[in-house]
């Protein structure tokens, strides 16, 4: 594979490589809660490089373990500089399925000195699909040292409501395919509405992803989502464009 080798040599020399961080705000207050962390490969002849384009990759090549601990020492280390707010990291389900990974993240966490507290791992539905009992063992162990889980992409897997009920997790993110269905002229989403009060009963937090529209988000926020991230609110920024936004303390 082309992309295989260039990748590796992006790895070892870390040149294109870079993490853009978007922020997410809580839906009431509209206060800053904190920021996810999105790789970015800026590729010397393909030009920018999308994750769809470059993890899938990362997967076959078993490359995704050394390229997902650089994300989330990287991500640990920015969000460690900041006085407050969360980091929030992908997992792929190759990494989620690797028994030494509650072991890493703790060893990451003290390298940086990050209060566990402070991450939240994002994880897909389709990462159950193969090996639930591995997974459930990491996200227990995660969760016991008191990093948090969000379902990422909710509602676009399978048999979402059983995971809810299933297994451990925080949070779920609902998908921004569910927020586009919020069109002008309309009033809202029931879909929307049910996964939410659906969290709410289960005791879990959601955030909506993709809040493009000022329409989008008051009807979020009048159901009662949690939290928003989208363009309306902030972009994927660098992150010393994060600092100087939100921190300008630093
Ligand atoms: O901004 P964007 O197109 O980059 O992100 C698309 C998707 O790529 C995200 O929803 C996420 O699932 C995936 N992604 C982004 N960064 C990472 C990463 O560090 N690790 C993994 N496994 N997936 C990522
Ligand atoms: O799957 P994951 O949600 O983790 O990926 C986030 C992706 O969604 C990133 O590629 C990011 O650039 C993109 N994104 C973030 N906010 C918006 C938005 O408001 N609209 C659209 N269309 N994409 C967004
Ligand atoms: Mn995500
Ligand atoms: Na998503």
């Amino acid at each position: 594979h082309e992309i295989e080798a260039e990748l590796r040599e992006a790895m070892r020399t870390g040149e294109g490589l870079d993490i853009a961080y978007q922020p997410y705000f809580a839906a009431k207050s509209g206060l800053l809660l904190g920021a996810e962390a999105l790789i970015r490969w800026d590729h010397p002849v393909r030009g920018r490089m999308l994750p769809a384009q470059f993890v899938p990759v990362a997967e076959e090549c078993g490359l995704i373990e050394t390229l997902g601990e650089w994300v989330l020492e990287q991500a640990c280390l920015v969000a460690a500089r900041w006085p407050a707010g969360t980091i929030s990291v992908n997992l792929s389900a190759m990494q989620l399925r690797n028994p030494a990974l509650a072991e890493r993240v703790y060893a990451i966490l003290r390298r940086t000195r990050l209060s566990p507290s402070r991450l939240e791992l994002e994880i897909t539905e389709t990462s159950f699909v193969d090996s639930s009992e591995k997974c459930r063992a990491n996200l227990g162990w995660l969760r016991d040292i008191g990093v948090r889980i969000a379902l990422d992409d909710f509602g676009t897997g399978y048999s979402s409501f059983r995971h809810l009920r299933g297994f451990e997790v925080d949070r779920i993110k609902i998908d921004r395919s569910f927020v586009s269905t919020i069109q002008p002229g309309q009033a809202g989403s029931p879909v929307i509405q049910a996964i939410v009060d659906l969290a709410r009963l289960s005791g879990l937090e959601t955030t909506a992803e993709g809040v493009e529209t000022e329409q989008q988000r008051r009807f979020l926020t009048s159901i009662g989502c949690d939290v928003l991230q989208g363009f309306l609110l902030a972009e994927p920024l660098g992150a010393t464009a994060v600092e100087a936004r939100f921190f300008a303390e630093l």
